[in-house]
């Protein structure tokens, strides 16, 4: 059998880099999609990397944008895959408040790109789509009173633009006969997820915080809970997806939540450093009850416009017809990233300190 091509959107990122690897473990050729940058943004997949020159590389990058049709259409017909994975996206709530537009076009809009691109291209009969959605009808909000708006949750511009990527796919499935798929994934992390996001701001904090180059970490709401699970059990996932004879959707999750706090209370422990919590609201504050120390204090700039208190996810279809289940214990998520975070800050002495404060 020849070897399988997969085109991954977002290869730069979080599960871009855990799916390329994945993918080239199993014998595909991969083709990542990556954005023009002023510097470099390929450090995820840089370990991948393959010389161009070299006769046919299995592991290749193409510049391109999901908000460029023309760039979409060319590539799905240079790369001619048999597996479409779509995880760019702007993919930051809180940026999604600051940048509603372009994460509409990005990741509403670049969703349907593709899809057209498949359908213009006559492939449907040939490539497999797989579309990154996330949990939107199982979470609930503290601003939407009645039950009606908590089912369709609006939590954030980022949140709208999903659905109408998640919809659009099924659209197309059903009136294409498309094998297109979404995987509506709950929160996953990693060493190397994006700097910005809560689990990611915690490790690396603690990292900054041991080493004495910070003081403090600041976060905006403890209290909110996650179903949290490692990114590299969530791709085999996405994968497994694809290999169903009829596409369908899927929610991949561990099926148990935690807080903020607890996270952060997991994370210093890590150090053998011990919280404990006093003060209401704002005033809130963790410290370290050996010697009095404040390690964690409350900015009301993390608070959301509309804020997600819940999520946790049910992944027993996924069980059950994929046989995927995570397989990667909080506890281990929490110790690997601080472990990784410790590590590259002591072997570096340029640790940016410019997400910490994100
Ligand atoms: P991530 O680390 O933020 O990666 C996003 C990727 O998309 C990056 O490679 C980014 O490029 C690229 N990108 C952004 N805008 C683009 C555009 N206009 N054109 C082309 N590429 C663009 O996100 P992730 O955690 O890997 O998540 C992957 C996907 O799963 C996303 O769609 C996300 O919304 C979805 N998802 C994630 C989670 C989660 O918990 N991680 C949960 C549910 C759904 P740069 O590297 O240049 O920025
Ligand atoms: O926030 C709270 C914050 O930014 C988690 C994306 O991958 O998962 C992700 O979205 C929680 C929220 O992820 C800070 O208010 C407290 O309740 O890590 P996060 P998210 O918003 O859940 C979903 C499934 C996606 O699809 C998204 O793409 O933590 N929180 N203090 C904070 N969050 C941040 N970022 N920073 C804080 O200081």
């Amino acid at each position: 059998m020849s070897e399988k091509v997969a085109l991954i959107s977002g290869v730069t990122g979080q599960d871009g880099a855990y799916l390329a690897e994945l993918l080239l473990s199993k014998g595909y050729r991969v083709d990542g999609i990556k954005r023009r940058s002023s510097s470099f943004n390929s450090e995820r997949v840089d370990h991948l990397y393959e010389d161009p020159h070299k006769n046919d590389p299995r592991f290749r990058m193409h510049y391109g944008d999901l908000t460029d049709a023309t760039n979409l259409i060319r590539l799905v017909q240079e790369v001619q895959p048999d597996e479409i994975y779509n995880l760019a996206a702007q993919s930051h709530v809180q940026v999604s408040f600051d940048t509603p537009e372009y994460t509409a076009n990005a990741d509403a809009v670049g969703t349907l790109r593709f899809l057209e691109a498949i359908r213009i291209l006559g492939l449907g009969d040939r490539t497999r789509f797989y579309q990154a959605s996330r949990p939107s009808s199982t979470a609930r909000c503290r601003k939407c009173r009645s039950a009606r708006r908590r089912r369709f949750i609006r939590d954030r511009p980022m949140g709208v633009a999903k659905l109408y990527a998640y919809w659009i796919t099924v659209n197309y499935r059903e009136a294409y006969g498309m094998h297109a798929s979404n995987g509506i994934l709950f929160n996953h992390e990693s060493p190397i997820r994006g700097e910005t996001f809560v689990t990611r701001k915690i490790t690396r904090a603690v990292a900054a915080i041991e080493a004495g180059a910070e003081d403090c970490l600041w976060l905006g709401n403890l209290d909110a809970q996650r179903d949290w699970g490692h990114a590299r059990d969530y791709v085999e996932g996405m994968w497994r997806i694809l290999q169903q004879d009829t596409p369908d959707d899927y929610v991949l999750a561990t099926g148990e939540t935690h807080s903020v706090r607890e996270f952060v209370e997991l994370a210093f422990e890590q150090l053998g450093v011990p919280i404990e919590w006093r003060g209401e609201g704002v005033d809130e504050e963790g410290f370290d009850p050996r010697n009095g120390r404040v390690l964690v204090r409350i900015d009301t700039r993390y608070f959301r416009p509309t804020e997600v208190d819940l999520l946790l996810g049910d992944p027993s279809k996924a069980k059950r017809v994929l046989g995927w289940e995570h397989s990667t214990p909080f506890r281990q998520l929490v110790a690997e990233m601080v472990d990784t975070d410790m590590r590259s800050f002591r072997g570096s002495n340029t640790f940016q300190r410019r997400a910490i404060g994100e």
